[in-house]
């Protein structure tokens, strides 16, 4: 299964460097890292997906809640930010996040994951911005952006859920409710600009998890399924 996942993650590389044209040869191709972005609202469904596509296709998984959970903890300044922003269900500063994720996705690379999953990211035009002028990830090639498509009852249901387990500080009901604001306002704009851009691979995330894979699977086919049986 791994293995073939492994296959996938070739096709995607062969697709990339066609893509590409004569003008970059598949050497220097080779020095850039894929990238492709992960949204959907709180709940969607985003880390489930992501893990899956881990174990499953090889790639990585790097989520960019999960760093910044793991980075509110210490004394410093900047993790006190951190805590502050998580708390309220609001966006923390781009250079905060990206410093985070280069980190990340360069380890990533040097594993030699074909391809990294970068969830959570970019969450407003601030994070678009920061991303695109940050001379770090100027070498990495974004194929694009999976995006899971849940209603907000269903999304509201799944934190409720979760909640209950108290696995998570910010899946309270309040603040549940906030970050699906903060989604709607600050985050839906990225999506529908990665859509005009061509660049979006929809998924409706509202079934059940293999119901979600399957049609996962099936959006990624552009990207890595041309040649899938
Ligand atoms: N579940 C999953 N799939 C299911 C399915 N098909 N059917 C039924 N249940 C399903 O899933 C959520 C829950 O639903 C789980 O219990 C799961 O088992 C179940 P999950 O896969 O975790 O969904 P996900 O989309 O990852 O939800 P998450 O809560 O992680 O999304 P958020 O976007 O809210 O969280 P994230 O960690 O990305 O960000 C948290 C905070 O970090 C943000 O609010 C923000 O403050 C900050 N942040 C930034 O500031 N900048 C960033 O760049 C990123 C984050
Ligand atoms: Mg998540």
């Amino acid at each position: 299964r791994r293995r073939h996942g492994y296959d996938e993650a070739a096709a995607f590389a062969r697709d990339r460097d066609r893509g590409r044209g004569a003008a970059t040869g598949p050497s220097e191709a080779e020095e850039h890292a894929r990238v492709l972005f992960c949204l959907g609202g709180p709940g969607a469904g985003k880390g489930t997906q992501c893990a899956r596509l881990e174990h499953e296709f090889g790639w990585a998984h790097v989520s960019a809640g999960e760093l910044l959970r793991a980075a509110r903890a210490g004394g410093s300044e900047e993790s006190r930010v951190i805590a502050d922003c998580l708390d309220r269900g609001a966006i923390v500063p781009v250079a905060v996040t990206l410093r985070l994720l280069r980190r990340a996705i360069d380890e990533a690379t040097r594993r030699g994951a074909p391809v990294v999953v970068v969830d959570g990211f970019p969450r407003n035009a601030d994070n678009v911005e920061g991303w695109e002028a940050d001379a770090a990830t100027k070498g990495l090639d974004v194929r694009g952006v999976l995006f899971y498509d849940v209603p907000h009852d269903v999304l509201l249901q799944r934190i409720a859920v979760r909640g209950a387990s108290g696995e998570r500080d910010d899946d309270d009901a309040e603040t549940a409710r906030r970050r699906i604001r903060v989604y709607e306002e600050a985050t839906r704009p990225i999506v529908d600009l990665y859509a005009r851009r061509g660049a979006l691979l929809s998924v409706r995330g509202e079934g059940d998890v293999e119901e979600v894979w399957r049609l996962t699977k099936e959006a990624l086919a552009p990207l890595v399924g041309a040649q899938e049986e």
